[in-house]
């Protein structure tokens, strides 16, 4: 086995990789930017290793200066984590040149993979459905009018370089088509280089459902189930949960089956997800795209499959066998994550950085916080505002959610503003707990907020009732106050508040 190996990332997703590397006895090299001098990751690692300065095209996307730094510390293999070089084959291919194990998928899986519309043509190879649509970029309007037409209104055009939602439009009738493909495709230049865009039919209200895919270097291809990740805000995930509400063991033994036909298509190796929209109305489903990476969500499919995607990711790496057939794979319970991040949820998710003057984690049964910060940290404006991932698992999805509002209740997050308070509303949300997730469901969670907020002129009577609710509770103790809060919650609060800690 490897032993040692650098991390090519920061955060929780580096602090993940070095959890697995400590408990396969593998020495873990961390590399830093001047942001992170005093980053979690850099003090979990056994050796750490500046890059530069804090934007991350000065340190964590120089790829020649972290080769280096891997040739200088002696470590075997390189783990990308997501994002940053995860999906880079020229960082690949100098990192094999340089003697050294990438842990992942070979480059030329990752080039066929990274644009959409050579993703759709491997997949329509492979026998697996897409969403209809062309596999050619646009050559004209006309080219783009006759296009739609032809599969039929309402339409998408998407860039092929791209992600995120970027240069995507929904466009309902001909009248929209003009502006949007000019728009799509100017977006598309700007943000990728590549003024590709292509045409899909529009699914409506479709569910985001991915299918986790492991292979070795030996041929061989399994699936580990689903991922439901139809809540996103802006085109970024914010809950995911396995298995989906949806948990048709049937739907997962298809989707499943293609998105090993995809996996053997390319020839893959190491951990991949195969996404696919699945109509809400008849539960037909589509390839969207290949992520050839290990992706943020991973811990819900470890939780209800017990299998440590990480270690086995290095396993493979290392040239041995999967530790387990599709016989082996079994969905056990239901695991769900919240994404939190230093954002303020009542100020339109605007970033809040700063200092975690206090850090309260839940604890008990079933609770999991893949974390890459401590009290103390320094949260900085220059990287993703992830702070940790927060799963809980139950036997079944009742169970999780029960489990997710408690847990909520005890975390803590002191000195910067995070999405827990979203959190804690969304779990008690009667759509989520109903399972009844599409892509539209945070646009009508924030109706149905909207719908409850007052408006201006009812502000005296907003404070009547809050000081007649006030005193109802005060003569009710000692009952529990709050029912969106425990008292070891409110004290705790109250403790910070106050300094007393
Ligand atoms: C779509 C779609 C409807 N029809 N494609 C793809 C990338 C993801 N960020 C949004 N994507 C969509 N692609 C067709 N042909 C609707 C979406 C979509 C969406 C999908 C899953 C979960 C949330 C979403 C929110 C907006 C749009």
């Amino acid at each position: 086995m490897f032993k040692k190996i650098l991390i090519a990332n920061r955060g929780e997703i580096a602090c993940r990789v070095i959890r697995a590397c400590r408990e396969m006895k593998i020495a873990t090299v961390a590399v830093y930017s001047d942001a992170d001098r005093d980053a979690m990751h850099v003090r979990l690692a056994d050796e750490a290793f500046y890059i530069g300065p804090p934007p991350s095209n000065e340190s964590y996307l120089r790829w020649e200066k972290i080769i280096a730094v891997a040739k200088e510390s002696g470590a075997e293999a390189i783990h990308p984590g997501y994002g940053f070089l995860s999906e880079n084959a020229e960082f690949v291919r100098n990192v094999e040149k340089a003697g050294i194990k990438f842990i992942g998928p070979p480059p030329e899986v990752m080039e066929g993979m990274g644009g959409k519309i050579s993703a759709r043509k491997i997949a329509i190879e492979a026998g697996v459905p897409v969403v209809p649509g062309t596999t050619e970029p646009l050559r004209s309007f006309e080219d783009a009018r006759e296009t739609a037409v032809r599969f039929g209104y309402p339409v998408m055009l998407k860039a092929s370089a791209g992600g995120g939602g970027k240069g995507m439009r929904l466009v309902m009738d001909e009248s929209e088509l003009k502006s949007a493909l000019e728009n799509s495709q100017s977006e598309a230049l700007a943000s990728f280089g590549d003024d590709a865009v292509y045409v899909e039919k529009a699914v409506v209200a479709p569910r985001h459902i991915e299918i986790q895919v492991f292979s070795d270097t030996h041929g061989n291809h399994v699936h580990l189930g689903e991922r439901e990740c139809s809540i996103q805000r802006r085109h970024q995930k914010v809950i995911e949960e396995a298995p989906s509400p949806i948990n048709s063991a049937k739907l997962r033994e298809e989707m499943g089956a293609c998105a090993v036909k995809v996996a053997k298509a390319v020839g893959y190796v190491g951990a991949g997800t195969v996404e696919f929209l699945v109509s809400d109305l008849d539960r037909s489903f589509y390839f969207l795209e290949m992520n050839t990476r290990l992706q943020v969500e991973h811990p819900v499919t470890e939780l209800v499959t017990g299998i440590d995607l990480v270690r086995e990711q290095i396993r493979v790496a290392w040239g041995e066998k999967l530790s387990f057939t599709q016989e082996d794979v079994e969905i056990k319970g239901h695991a769900i994550e919240c994404r939190v991040y230093a954002e303020d949820p009542d100020n339109n998710f605007l970033p809040s950085p700063g200092t975690i003057t206090r850090l309260r984690l839940p604890q008990g049964p079933g609770v999991r916080d893949d974390g890459g910060i401590y009290e103390g940290s320094e949260i900085s404006i220059y990287y993703d505002p992830m702070i940790s991932k927060f799963a809980v698992f139950g036997k079944d999805r009742a169970e999780a959610i029960d489990r997710m509002r408690r847990a909520l209740e005890e975390y803590e997050v002191g000195g910067i503003k995070t999405t827990l308070p979203f959190f804690r509303e969304i779990i008690r949300d009667q759509e989520f707990i109903d399972g009844k997730l599409d892509t539209g469901f945070i646009p009508r969670f924030n109706q149905r907020k909207k719908a409850v907020e007052v408006s201006e002129v009812d502000q005296d009577m907003v404070l009547i009732a809050a000081a007649l609710k006030y005193f109802a509770t005060q003569a009710k103790r000692p009952e529990i106050t709050s029912k969106t809060e425990s008292r070891w919650a409110s004290s705790g609060r109250m403790a910070a508040m106050q300094n007393r800690f």
